[in-house]
């Protein structure tokens, strides 16, 4: 592997979509029926508006471990949100160059959770006993690509899942899942007329049968009006939990999004306005009904 940051950075992002395309099958039957409905020709003309990790937030993980890698590879750390119900903190990340992905991470406020809670979290957590970043070779692709796909505890045992379950679903699904890519996002707004907004999009997807998140509506919008997302139902994995037992948890899903453009620059010709001229970044109230896309409340309802 070449020292060239933007080249490990793209075979650190590729290896990502490989793993994450072959665990949500929603990925590759959302780009072939795009294809086949002749909105692209190739899955590579798909525009990825941002990827997503969570994390748990103890002092040698969490954001501040995970950003370093990223930060690495030259991305900005941008605006925090809250999400207080949930007791997560989240930031956004912009890349080095537009063609990148935004990087949305997230962690659980571990603390803040009943002791039952935190102590299962650490018995796992503690495990990790010095930040993983900072001995991590960042220069070194493969090894970047290794760590964020291999598991950082022991694998769960079914009670603790189920326990944490109750009393956080984002628990549940990082005791579990780790940083396994939690979504990607496909742009609507640059594709042609007809599906270039959400609502059009929403019913293309609908009409081949995938499930979207319907909490808080299926269209979630900014209250500037600019940012428009909505997502699947995540789809459903065989998990193998300690003791060889396997029951099906939620993995990961698909997120579509719609970024007007600023009205500064609503005078622009279509064929001159890039990313720039968008709406950026994220909105909590977004952001709050999206986590849910692998809560219960909306994998329960899709099983029906
Ligand atoms: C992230 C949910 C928020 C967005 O675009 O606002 C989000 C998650 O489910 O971890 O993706
Ligand atoms: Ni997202």
């Amino acid at each position: 592997m070449k020292n060239n940051r933007i080249e490990t950075l793209e075979f650190v992002l590729n290896g990502l979509m490989r793993r994450y395309s072959e665990r949500v099958p929603d990925v590759n039957k959302v780009a072939d029926a795009m294809i086949a409905e002749g909105i692209i020709s190739d899955r590579n003309e798909i525009e990825n508006d941002h990827i997503a990790f969570r994390t748990m937030g103890v002092p040698q993980l969490g954001v501040q471990s995970f950003e370093k890698i990223f930060l690495h590879f030259g991305y900005e750390k941008r605006d925090y949100f809250n999400f207080e119900g949930k007791k997560l903190n989240a930031y956004w990340f912009s890349p080095p160059e537009p063609r990148f992905p935004r990087i949305f991470v997230s962690e659980l406020r571990v603390n803040d959770l009943s002791e039952n809670s935190q102590q299962i979290i650490k018995s796992y957590t503690d495990e990790v006993t010095t930040d993983p970043v900072d001995s991590l070779d960042l220069n070194d692709g493969f090894a970047v690509d290794e760590f964020l796909h291999k598991p950082l505890w022991r694998t769960p045992t079914w009670a603790n899942y189920e326990a944490l379950l109750k009393e956080s679903e984002y628990a549940a699904w990082v005791i579990y899942n780790r940083y396994y890519l939690n979504h990607y996002t496909i742009s609507v707004h640059n594709l042609k007329d007809g599906y270039n907004t959400i609502q059009e999009f929403n019913d293309f997807v609908e009409n081949f049968g995938v499930k979207l998140n319907d909490a808080g509506g299926k269209t979630k919008i900014s209250p500037d009006g600019g940012l428009l997302q909505s997502s699947t139902v995540a789809e459903m994995i065989d998990a193998a939990f300690a003791d060889g037992e396997i029951h099906t948890i939620a993995g990961s899903y698909v997120e579509f999004a719609e970024r007007k453009v600023l009205p500064q620059f609503a005078g622009l010709s279509l064929d001159k306005i890039e990313r720039v001229h968008r709406r950026d970044g994220f909105e909590t109230g977004n952001a709050d009904k999206i986590f849910e896309s692998t809560f219960t409340s909306q994998t329960m309802k899709a099983e029906i």
